[in-house]
């Protein structure tokens, strides 16, 4: 038999698949398994790949035209058109930028649509959250006397013209819903943005063959798609989604591989859009279904979690996800979930559903299928692309084919790790509040005292370049031990949850004055808001801190860390990060290193304009040391004891 690892150039080492991937132990045995049985995955397509591209790598390849690509070296300091490093540099961090903000939009439309569908009784889904809807829309000034259906149309409606206007229109949302002296920076840089994709699209012309060559007018460039995309792919997101699916409240569910029921028929809502997932749950319980299944010779229908879409549905899981199964894991774990042999279909809605999926897939019995318009992969036939008004019966349809898969299963092939963890989620900006009695004045107390030094976002994705949740793990326990509470969404939010950081006995690991807060509340000192969307929640929170303090939120004792970005949708969160006055840590090392003069405005001079920069640390440890010292010296200027 030819070795398929061998054959991409891997070696099986000694202990084999006993390397050190990942930071999780059922990753690690999952590994071993798929090397056990020579199917290749991601971590061995890694070592395929290596020695990376240096050029590619600091930011310093250009490929936009025919006479590329163009590499900056020693010799040859300028692109043949005359381009510097820094303009190659600047251009393709703008182009990640606006990859990142237009997926982000999809994703809002798609709720927008679905919204006003459920207002016009279009849809099986329910307006869950009346009260934030009037609040939301008593903000934008809409007539309070309209019924819960209207506002919600005249919301929708609202949502998709902003989406839908011009670059030079500013959005409301931004207006209405950023601290004042945010607009006040940002409009003294030029850089209040238009309608969404308006924005994304001069972002594309700009990047175009020398158009705009000003790597600072790039860069500037960045922060308007990044602000954006906060109060659009974020903020705007995450109300509509909380209107339409309820606003997250405290529950306690359950993650890693070991959660899998080997008896039970398996759906994975794997993706960012939570809207099929949503029905797929809802579908699955019905006694129709449940009959199905028992006929099959299965115990249950399980809707499984992976990637953002199942931190949207544990976050919700106190209510319109109720029934929930729990989180497998995040975006690396997908071949390994599937090489469990116990997953009878997966439905992916967006982002961050790879290739090697499909490839794995055919290993097995597991059925792919795609739910979005635009997700479509090779191999892949069967598309039920959500659509509101039919979505009662699309999922009544995936849950069949579900259970049309579980007939096929080879019972000798499954293979579970036996972990598992139990998380407490339901986190939101509103159940924060009511935990803390009503207010953010609890906190605040807290941190003018010292117990919590600061607050720290670890949020984004995973990357097998960072060991796949290592360092972002090893990053939230150092950060809890110096008593800085600790907020996790998107990937980084499995990371936490599967090494029991969002347990509340995990207050033991913390500080003593970190610990003594989350032991008076009950509350783990890893806090999970949810999917990459719910960074946005962060972002509300910090504005509502920072007007209850009277200070801007660049004043903070706050820091944002993308500890393992991934993709263009952390670079577009990243961006809003810097422009909203925040210290940004990243890793891995961004592609700007080559560029020396958009390296320095990133690190340095932006702070002058925005308040906000990156700090660049592979070393969890010295990352750690990097993000107190900042929130020491933002608790110093705020007169705080350090
Ligand atoms: Fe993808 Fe959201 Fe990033 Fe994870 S965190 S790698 S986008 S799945 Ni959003």
């Amino acid at each position: 038999m030819v070795n398929l690892l061998n054959k991409i150039g891997i070696e099986k080492d000694k202990e084999d698949g006993k390397e050190n991937v990942s930071a999780h132990r059922s990753t690690i045995e999952m590994y071993g398994r798929t090397r056990s049985m020579n199917i290749p995955t991601l971590f061995d397509r890694y070592n395929a790949q290596q020695p990376q591209c240096t050029f590619g790598a600091q930011g310093i390849c250009c490929q936009l035209c025919s006479h590329g690509p163009c590499r900056i070296t020693n010799k040859a300091t300028a692109g043949i058109c005359g381009a510097t490093a820094d303009v190659i540099a600047a251009r393709n961090f703008l182009r990640l930028t606006a990859g990142g903000a237009a997926a982000y939009t999809h994703h809002l439309e798609m709720v927008a649509k679905t919204l006003k569908a459920a207002a016009q009784g279009k849809t099986t889904f329910k307006i869950e959250d009346p009260a934030k809807l009037r609040a939301v829309a008593g903000a934008l000034g809409f007539d309070d006397k309209k019924s819960t259906e209207e506002l919600a149309v005249a919301l929708a409606d609202a949502v998709l013209a902003e989406i839908k206007k011009g670059a030079d229109e500013p959005l409301v949302l931004v207006e209405k819903f950023a601290p004042k002296t945010r607009l006040e920076v940002w409009k003294k840089l030029g850089i209040i943005p238009g309608g969404i994709y308006a924005e994304v699209g001069d972002a594309m012309t700009k990047t175009l063959t020398s158009i705009d060559t000003d790597p600072v007018d790039l860069l500037l460039t960045t922060l308007r798609v990044g602000i954006a995309t906060g109060y659009m792919g974020l903020v705007a997101t995450i109300t509509l989604q909380d209107i339409l699916l309820g606003t997250p409240t405290p529950t306690t569910t359950s993650a890693d591989l070991g959660i899998i029921d080997p008896k039970a028929v398996n759906i994975v809502a794997h993706g960012h859009v939570p809207l099929m997932a949503t029905a797929v749950l809802h579908a699955a319980q019905s006694p129709e279904m449940k009959q199905l299944a028992k006929e099959a010779d299965a115990s249950d229908i399980k809707v499984l979690g992976s990637m953002c879409t199942g931190q949207e549905l544990m976050q919700r899981s106190a209510g319109s996800a109720k029934g929930f199964a729990g989180q497998t894991g995040n975006w690396i774990n997908q071949e390994y979930l599937i090489a469990t042999g116990a997953i009878d279909l997966v439905m992916m809605d967006l982002n961050c559903s790879t290739p090697g999926l499909k490839s794995m897939a055919d290993h097995f019995h597991t059925r792919v299928i795609s739910v979005d318009k635009l997700v479509r992969m090779a191999g892949v036939t069967d598309h039920i692309d959500f659509t509101p008004e039919k979505a009662n019966e699309q999922a009544g349809q995936i849950v069949k084919m579900a259970i049309d898969a579980f007939r096929k299963r080879d019972n000798t092939k499954i293979h579970i790790p036996n972990y598992s963890k139990e998380v407490m989620a339901g986190f939101s900006v509103e159940s924060c509040k009511a935990a803390l009695g009503g207010s953010w004045n609890p906190l605040i107390d807290a941190i003018k005292a010292g117990g919590i030094k600061g607050i720290v976002a670890v949020v984004g994705c995973t990357t097998a370049k960072t060991k796949h949740d290592t360092v972002a793990v090893k990053l939230s326990h150092e950060l809890i031990k110096r008593n800085i509470l600790v907020i996790n969404a998107g990937c980084v939010s499995s990371a936490t949850q599967i090494e029991g950081l969002m347990n509340p006995e995990a207050a033991e690991m913390a500080g003593d004055g970190l610990k003594a807060v989350c032991k008076s509340l009950g509350i783990p000192p890893c806090i999970n808001y949810g999917s990459c969307v719910d960074i946005g929640r962060i972002g509300v929170a910090v504005t509502e801190i920072a007007a209850a303090l009277g200070v801007d939120p660049s004043a903070l004792p706050v820091a944002a860390s993308a500890p393992e970005y991934l993709e263009q949708k952390a670079v577009a969160d990243g961006a809003f990060a810097v422009a909203f006055g925040l210290l940004l840590h990243l890793a891995p090392v961004p592609p700007v290193t080559g560029a020396p003069l958009v390296a320095k405005v990133l690190t340095k001079d932006v702070e002058a304009l925005t308040g906000g920069k990156v700090l660049v640390e592979p070393d969890p440890v010295k990352a750690a040391d990097a993000i107190e010292a900042h929130i020491d010296s933002k608790r110093k200027a705020l007169g705080l004891p350090v």
